[in-house]
């Protein structure tokens, strides 16, 4: 089969859709950092609707991998192009997908084969934004109270080495400094990552990094950087909201059959597609929103709304908090029960009626009342289309690609509830089942008495702390051993209520299991 190429857009079937721009002329003024899938079917797509609808060729993607070459590997032989397969089932439950070539990535670098590039990039007159999907450990913040980790060995190698950075950090910092000598002005930097207030959160560390760069080497290049940054530089806040399981060569198959050329690299999602971001973007940006004809799209009437455009808001980070704590919250929850009960995809665990319910009740009354109202928000539609969401047969997202990174990911999308909620006196039984549910993970057995991987950047530690957690007798000292994790736990290892209800939960999961522990929690 002949692979994807810009010389066949034209012999693509009609049914799938394509780039409708001279992508010839395409100027990348965006930078990103961490091209993966999430990226490739959300960012990316927006843009291409964007640069479609306005013609405004200045704003082709420059997608940056920071370890791996697969990503460029895939798509340099296809010449950035890459197709995005939307899939859920129709009335009938048959799986479908509908296909998209996007064309906006226009350059593909791999930052340990050429770091300078990726420095150039950054620094250059036409890059307008950098934006960012590395993941939330990529940050290196310590999880519970986000302060950047000084001494992580990519921090300090990328404070010795300002022209071979390694981390984002290194390369967002070392190529503003470049763009500042080179008397360029500032851009703007967005973190689409799943992080609590992620452009305050990128700027807090952007600016601590920029601050250990002019106190380790006092130059002229580093003199007063931080503070050009923060003068030059904007870090707007963003929700972005859509299910990108893993692409799986029977994935690539498909897509293949259906496109009737082979793209190595195809990415999945589901229809449902949510961004708010505030505009705040001090060298311009794309014109998202802007439909055919130039009218700009109308404020969706709810969430649910399927349009693959930003809703500018004020202020993002309550929309951020909405969307950590209900979808992620919840897939978390999924993934650490699901994973040991052998259910491996979120739609058949979603399928189980115990499950189901359990999430159900979490979200209704131990998520949801922590939230503030939102503008056009009805937050029982939101819980109802959530459960849709995860119940989509086409996606086979798996619960164990969900379950890495848990020590990065809990302390926003359960711990702030748990937090908010013991200060208010307020029960936490099914959030305590969910934390209970990693604890259980981390032994590194499911219920099949099957081993698994705990794939986290601070797995060495988690093992450790497994092995004297696991030393206990009593589950009350176990839970106290586990809680004392200062990274994830914080000062919730100190408190009784939450060392309580997490151990009678893992009481439960170890004696019973993932089924019992459900139908307990149920009669709470
Ligand atoms: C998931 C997210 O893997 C995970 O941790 O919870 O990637 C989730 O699918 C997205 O945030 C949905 O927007």
């Amino acid at each position: 089969m002949k692979r994807l190429h810009p010389s066949l857009l034209d012999q693509l079937p009609p049914d799938v859709a394509r780039p409708s721009y001279d992508r010839a002329a395409l100027q990348p003024g965006i930078v990103h950092l961490g091209i993966g899938a999430f990226m490739r079917a959300h960012l990316a797509v927006a843009t291409e609707a964007a640069i479609a609808a306005s013609g405004d060729l200045r704003w082709g993607i420059c997608g940056v991998s920071l370890r791996q070459p697969d990503t460029r590997d895939a798509l340099a032989p296809q010449g950035g192009l890459y197709t995005v397969a939307v899939r859920d089932a129709d009335e009938s439950g048959a799986p479908r997908q509908r296909l998209q070539v996007i064309g906006c990535v226009c350059d593909l670098l791999v930052a340990p084969e050429d770091p300078a590039a990726v420095l150039a990039a950054i620094a250059r007159p036409a890059t307008r934004i950098v934006s960012l999907t590395v993941t939330e450990k990529a940050y290196l913040r310590d999880p519970a109270s986000g302060a950047l980790l000084v001494d992580h060995p990519d921090i300090t190698h990328d404070l010795a080495h300002p022209h071979v950075p390694r981390s984002a950090l290194g390369f967002i910092v070392h190529g503003l400094a470049l763009r500042r000598a080179q008397g360029q002005g500032g851009l703007t930097l967005m973190s689409l990552d799943n992080l609590p207030s992620n452009g305050h959160t990128l700027q807090r560390l952007v600016l601590a990094f920029a601050r250990a760069v002019e106190a380790a080497a006092p130059t002229e290049s580093s003199a007063g950087l931080a503070d050009w940054i923060a003068a030059h530089c904007s870090f707007p806040n963003s929700m972005v909201d859509r299910i990108v399981p893993r692409t799986t060569d029977a994935d690539r198959d498909r897509v293949a059959i259906q496109l009737g050329y082979l793209d190595a690299w195809p990415v999945l999602a589901e229809p449902f597609f949510d961004w708010a971001v505030e505009d705040r973007f001090v060298a311009g940006r794309p014109a998202w929103g802007v439909l055919p004809g130039g009218h700009a799209r109308a404020a969706p009437a709810s969430v649910a709304a399927v349009a693959v455009a930003p809703r500018f808001v004020p202020d993002a980070a309550p929309w951020e908090r909405l969307k950590l704590r209900m979808v992620n919250g919840a897939h978390s929850a999924i993934a650490y029960l699901g994973a040991m009960a052998g259910w491996a995809t979120v739609d058949v665990a979603i399928a189980q009626p115990a499950l189901r319910a359990y999430i159900d009740v979490l979200l209704r009354d131990e998520v949801a009342p922590t939230l503030p109202p939102l503008p056009g928000l009805d937050l029982a539609a939101y819980r109802a289309s959530l459960l849709a969401r995860f119940a989509n047969p086409a996606l086979a997202h798996q619960t164990r690609q969900i379950a890495m990174d848990g020590s990065q990911k809990l302390p926003q999308r359960l711990l702030g509830t748990v937090r908010e909620r013991l200060v208010a006196g307020l029960p936490i039984t099914h959030l305590a089942l969910a934390m209970a549910a990693w604890l259980h993970w981390l032994r590194g057995v499911d219920e099949a008495g099957k081993a698994h991987a705990i794939d986290d950047p601070l797995a060495a530690r988690l093992a450790e702390l497994a092995q004297r957690a696991e030393a206990c007798a009593d589950g009350l000292d176990r839970v106290r051993v586990y809680a004392s994790f200062a990274p994830v736990f914080a000062e919730l290892g100190d408190s009784p209520e939450f060392v309580a209800a997490v151990a009678r939960a893992l009481k439960v999961l170890r004696d019973r299991g993932v089924a019992a522990a459900l139908s307990a929690t149920a009669g709470r």
